[in-house]
């Protein structure tokens, strides 16, 4: 990522088949490649759009028709002049424009390159730039915030803490004041429970469990819609794991198909099992016989072929992917079982805060003010990684590095 000022292109959506495709222009030369490539050649006022047919001025084949958006800077989301052309969206189509735009003299953007623009012209901080890009992949449409503010509330309390520490230094040189260690664990309590508001980087993973047999590969291809994984009458088939990324209601989730819990015959397969129950988000629990090996709190049990079976369990659910009972009771329950999460974070974010309350840790059991002062001030130093007051131009190009091209 360079900080040239040049003109960069990507596409801003996927490279799949969708309604509409985005191309999207930033850098002095923008208006100057736009108004070859559209026809007539005008391009509407900043802050419209028009519909133009796009061409390629060097043949003057139509590749298609779209809406032009003009943004002038310092009025874009860079910063930057900038133009924007929907088309219909075809990946071949997003691809011909782009390529065509190279030619005329812009450049491929990196990932993340936009974001960068807007953070150095000053239009947007890291956090916020981070929390854009966090809620692309969140699994839901959680009502999540950035986390702006709780980093500037640990911030406020940290910088309490240290300069009552340095007005108490030199009186309290072996022994501290109590109340230090008081406001300490608190700032630990806020730290913790920013931790575990936040909601993790990946998809919340769903795991399909039970004894062998249950009908666990037949729910697991039906949900992702078609026979990703083998279903046999004979028990012990699934031998591995097999995951796919499927929506659930509008949830975008892992789904997770493994092998049978044998708790008669266990083989060596039996523990990755288990380690995957312990850290799965939701565990579909399934049974015909509506035995239950540990009860958890994220689990949802279900009576599996309860089209075959007699002995139904009056408190399970009852599911039959043959003859399509509960499905949608089983689907609701994914969705209302999800985690809800206050902030969105990124990694980087989630790794900072982890390493803070480390040092936050070890400032509370230190036993003389000095080496409390020491850990303090390295927790310090780490909000400004965290809110992007002082990162490293390293550190810079790592953060907008992790987010998609034409971000
Ligand atoms: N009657 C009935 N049979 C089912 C249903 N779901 C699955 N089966 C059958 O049950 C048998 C086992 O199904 P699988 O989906 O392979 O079960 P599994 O839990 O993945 O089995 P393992 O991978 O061996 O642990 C197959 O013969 C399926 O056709 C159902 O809803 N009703
Ligand atoms: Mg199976």
């Amino acid at each position: 990522m360079s900080l040239v000022d040049d003109t960069i292109v990507a596409p801003a959506s996927a490279l799949v088949t969708q309604a509409v495709g985005i191309v999207r222009i930033s850098g002095p030369a923008s208006f100057e490649i736009a108004r070859k490539i559209i026809l007539p050649s005008k391009l509407p006022q900043p802050g419209s759009f028009s519909f133009r047919k796009i061409i390629d001025p060097n043949t003057n084949e139509i590749i298609d028709t779209g809406i032009t958006l003009v943004f002038k800077a310092p009025h874009s989301f860079t910063g930057e002049d900038s133009v924007e052309i929907q088309v219909h969206g075809s990946p071949m189509i997003l691809q011909k424009i782009t390529t065509l735009i190279i030619s005329l003299g812009a450049r491929m953007a990196d990932p993340g390159e936009f974001s960068f623009r807007a953070f150095m012209n000053g239009k947007a901080t890291i956090p916020e730039l981070e929390l854009g890009n966090a809620i692309t992949h969140l699994s839901t449409a959680q009502n999540v915030t950035s986390m702006k503010k709780a980093i500037r509330a640990i911030r406020v309390e940290l910088q309490k803490i240290i300069t009552k520490i340095e007005a108490n230094i030199s009186y309290f040189e072996e022994s501290t004041d109590t109340s230090i260690d008081r406001d300490v664990a608190s700032l630990q309590k806020i730290i913790t429970k920013t931790i575990e508001s936040s909601a993790p980087p990946g998809l919340p993973q769903v795991v399909i469990a039970g004894p062998p047999n249950a009908g666990k590969s037949t729910l697991f291809n039906h949900l992702i819609g078609f026979e990703r994984t083998v279903v046999s009458k004979k028990a012990g088939t699934t031998r591995d794991y097999v995951k796919a990324k499927i929506s659930i209601l509008g949830n975008n989730i892992e789904l997770i198909d493994g092998p049978g819990l044998d708790l008669v015959n266990p083989d060596s397969g039996q523990e990755l099992v288990k380690e995957l129950l312990k850290t799965a988000d939701i565990i579909l629990w399934l049974d015909p016989n509506s035995n239950l090996i540990k009860k958890q709190k994220n689990m949802i049990f279900f009576t599996s072929k309860c089209d075959s079976n007699s002995e139904v369990s009056e408190d399970w659910n009852k599911l039959s992917v043959k003859k399509n009972i509960g499905l949608d009771e089983l689907k609701s329950k994914i969705s209302k079982h999800l985690p809800v999460y206050e902030y969105a974070t990124s990694k980087r974010q989630l790794d900072i805060l982890n390493k803070l309350l480390k040092h936050i840790i070890s400032a509370k059991n230190a036993s003389s003010i000095d080496m409390k002062a020491f850990d303090l001030n390295d927790a310090l130093k780490l909000i400004s990684e965290l809110d992007g007051m002082n990162c490293s131009q390293e550190t810079i190009k790592q953060i907008f590095g992790t987010f998609c091209i034409g971000k």
